[in-house]
């Protein structure tokens, strides 16, 4: 048997905007209100953020499957729009009476609680405004985390500054998945070095506000691997992993960036607008932990093609097609579970063995009710995913690797951004017709692994 140690914690995540609904009670319109509103067609289900699995009407229901399903710890996040339905300013009433009540029946519960304040979600208000390319809004954020240290602090296990930023800056500023969709090297700089700001001082208001939970931020970490020991193919992936990696993953831990990402920067004349206090702030606030996201490793090669023109990580590397990977065909991420274990030696050695935990790791499948048999869906393969990264995390343990628990994506099928409802994560099935929730074999399976501390 596999065992993990008696206080490892085992649970799974969501966010607010995949869960609540934006059209359930007072909030502010987000980025992806506008999105779906503007450009409907890029979305799969055609269906928006309004109501997706309407946690903000069921919670209390939802709530109920946590201990079915044995949760010891739950991680979500709080809409900023929602709270503050003006990006800032005055609080919404009702917003803070939805979390509190949530928050309060989680811990009744005995489940720790983790809440990430940043995911994907920016206020609509405030992309007007440049969203993470300005300054005012790092402002307005802080002044929001506080609004939530404050107001919820006796609730919250751990706080997270954000969730996956190389996201939102590649996605909104080089790959056109997220709004602003553009194409733009030097704002998805920008975007990403204010988003680091943000964190950095965000953790510099919770230490002020001398609550006793912990805070992180939350990466989503690949380890890049070379195609061979070629030093070409070795230098295509050390830079990706700058990017991909070391971008957040140094200052947040380290308080400082990686002078090889600043000096590539640097040379392709893109360096942010910055102030001389910020460098201070980042090298004073650093993360007390750190929350890894783990779906799919990188595999890389040198650069055989001049296809990229401007500034982005593509220009450093291709993409290199493995023979015999296994795929996960929905989704088509490559399925390798001792990428798990690479991520925590990394950290282990080059991170000072932080105190960590894996915040999301799970498998998205297209139409599962085909896998249904008397009226429950047997994800015997979700199983078998988790079996096989827990067995590897298992393994960093015993190595030394300061793990301290395991949460899947996702708790209650939900709505995934411009995939909307495509691939189901959860433990629980959510029926999109009727609304019916229900376990999933893998739900089941997990009770007993958190009863159990291992399988
Ligand atoms: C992670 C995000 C989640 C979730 C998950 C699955 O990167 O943090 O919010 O969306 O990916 O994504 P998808 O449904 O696109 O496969």
């Amino acid at each position: 048997m596999i065992r993990f140690p008696d206080d490892f914690v085992f649970g799974s995540a969501t966010s607010a905007t995949q869960s609540e609904g934006s059209r359930n009670g007072i909030s502010g319109e987000t980025t992806w209100d506008y999105l779906f509103q503007s450009r409907p067609e890029l979305f799969y289900n055609k269906l928006g953020p309004y109501k997706t699995s309407n946690f903000f009407n069921d919670y209390k229901k939802d709530l109920e499957f946590l201990d079915k399903t044995g949760q010891t710890a739950f991680r979500t996040s709080i809409s900023w729009a929602r709270l503050l339905p003006e990006g800032r300013g005055k609080v919404n009433k009702q917003a803070v009476d939805f979390y509190t009540d949530v928050f309060k029946r989680i811990k009744a519960k005995g489940i720790k609680l983790y809440i990430n304040l940043f995911h994907f979600d920016m206020p609509m208000k405030f992309q007007e405004i440049g969203g993470w390319e300005n300054r005012e809004v790092v402002k307005a954020y802080v002044n929001y985390a506080k609004t939530c240290f404050e107001e919820f602090g006796e609730f919250v296990d751990i706080w997270f500054t954000f969730n996956e930023p190389v996201v939102h800056t590649e996605c909104g500023y080089l790959k056109q998945f997220h709004y602003p969709m553009l194409v733009d090297s030097k704002k998805y700089v920008q975007v990403g070095y204010n988003t680091q700001l943000a964190s950095s001082k965000a953790v510099e208001i919770f230490r002020k506000s001398k609550l006793k939970s912990k805070i992180g931020i939350i990466l989503n970490l690949s380890l890049a691997y070379p195609r061979s020991c070629d030093e070409l193919d070795l230098k295509a992936s050390r830079i990706a992993q700058l990017f991909q990696n070391r971008s957040f993953l140094d200052p947040s831990i380290k308080g400082h960036f990686n002078q090889e990402l600043v000096d590539l920067v640097r040379d392709n004349g893109m360096e942010p607008y910055y102030e001389l206090d910020d460098l201070k702030i980042i090298e004073e606030n650093t993360v007390d932990l750190l929350g890894v996201n783990y779906y799919q490793p990188m595999r890389v090669k040198k650069k055989e093609k001049d296809d990229i023109k401007i500034f982005r990580p593509e220009k450093y590397y291709d993409d290199y097609k493995k023979e015999g990977i296994r795929i996960n065909p929905y989704r088509g991420w490559e399925i390798y579970p001792q990428g798990l274990y690479d991520i925590a030696m990394d950290i282990k050695n080059n991170y000072g063995n932080i105190d960590w935990l894996v915040t999301e790791n799970g498998i998205g499948v297209e139409n599962e009710e085909k896998f249904k048999a008397n009226g429950m869906i047997e994800d015997d393969y979700r199983i078998d995913f988790f079996k096989e990264h827990l067995t590897y995390l298992h393994k960093a343990i015993e190595e030394g690797a300061n793990c301290h628990g395991y949460m899947v994506w996702t708790f209650i099928d939900c709505w995934s951004w411009l995939n909307e409802y495509k691939n189901r994560y959860g433990l629980v099935e959510l029926d999109l017709k009727t609304g019916e929730k229900k376990l999933k074999k893998s739900g089941y399976w997990f009770k007993k692994l958190a009863e159990n501390k291992g399988f």
